[in-house]
């Protein structure tokens, strides 16, 4: 891998997207290797939650990449939103949680991948916009859909139509971020978040994010019905039945086995 670091310790896998030529931007080689990273990580039972990061103090992603976009044609515009619309969903369907640790410009298509994300935590040096309506174009990897369903669809309008750049507090205030923090304290916590999530049993959150997740995408009745199936799941797993037993025992259940 060229542009993709990963690292992996404690049930938890840190992602670093660093491509320091472009501010992390997305060309299609940044993108590839994230479908490939994504993919084994996805089959690794050993992880519990994500984090994805961008490499140095400036910036997550700075966006897609603007050189390989411009000569684009219609259809080569289409297919390269769908390829990135490709790896946002792997992300916002993996398995288990993700969280983004967005450490500066989290512009377009990196504002996009964060929106992807599960959880985000912001330190004070982040920022969001989409600067698409200012280079003739509209957002192409999901940023209409999720931030309109996120935060409201005048939020969305607001941001992607006026291309405002907004720090993280207003992030914070707008429902976009979870949390922000300083810049040096931002992957500990995520760190910390990963690991509380990771200390919680493996199948239950895993369902959870499928009930939340696909349940978004449903009317009420369908959602109710997809929550059943998942909680029904969880007593399939000897957690269930352990940690269900301890608590009666009172006897508090230390780890665990995630099945
Ligand atoms: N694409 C390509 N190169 C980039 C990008 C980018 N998105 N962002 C930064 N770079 C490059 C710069 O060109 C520069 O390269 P070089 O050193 O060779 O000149 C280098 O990174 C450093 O950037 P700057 O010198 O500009 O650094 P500044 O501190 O002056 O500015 C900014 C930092 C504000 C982040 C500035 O670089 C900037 O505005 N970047 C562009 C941000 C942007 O517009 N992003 C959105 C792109 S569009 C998009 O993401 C659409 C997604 C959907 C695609 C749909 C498919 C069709």
């Amino acid at each position: 891998m060229t542009y993709i670091k990963l690292e992996k310790a404690d049930g938890l896998a840190l992602l670093t997207i660093d491509r320091p030529e472009g501010l992390n931007a997305l060309n299609r080689e940044v993108l590839r290797e994230l479908t490939q990273v994504l993919l084994d990580l996805a089959d690794d039972d050993q992880v519990r939650a994500l984090i994805i990061t961008g490499a140095g103090d400036r910036a997550f992603v700075a966006g897609a990449d603007i050189a390989e976009m411009v000569d684009m044609d219609r259809s080569e515009a289409e297919m390269f939103a769908r390829f990135g619309n490709r790896v946002m969903n792997q992300i916002s369907s993996f398995p288990v949680p993700v969280i983004a640790a967005v450490n500066g410009y989290a512009l377009g298509g990196g504002f996009e991948l964060a929106l992807a994300c599960d959880l985000r935590l912001a330190s004070q040096k982040a920022s969001f916009a989409f600067p698409e309506t200012g280079l003739g174009i509209t957002p192409g990897f999901g940023g209409t859909q999720r931030l309109a369903r996120l935060a409201g669809p005048m939020t969305a309008m607001d941001l992607i139509m006026t291309g405002r750049r907004i720090k993280a507090d207003e992030a914070r205030a707008l429902g976009i971020v979870m949390e922000v923090t300083d810049q040096e304290q931002l992957l500990d916590r995520a760190r910390e978040l990963g690991r509380t999530i990771a200390s919680e049993a493996p199948v239950a959150v895993r369902e959870a994010k499928r009930a939340i997740m696909q349940g978004l995408d449903l009317i009420l009745v369908e959602g109710l019905t997809l929550e059943e199936v998942c909680f029904g799941r969880c007593f399939e797993t000897k957690d269930q039945k352990r940690a269900m037993t301890s608590f009666l025992n009172k006897e508090p259940i230390e780890e665990f086995e995630g099945e």
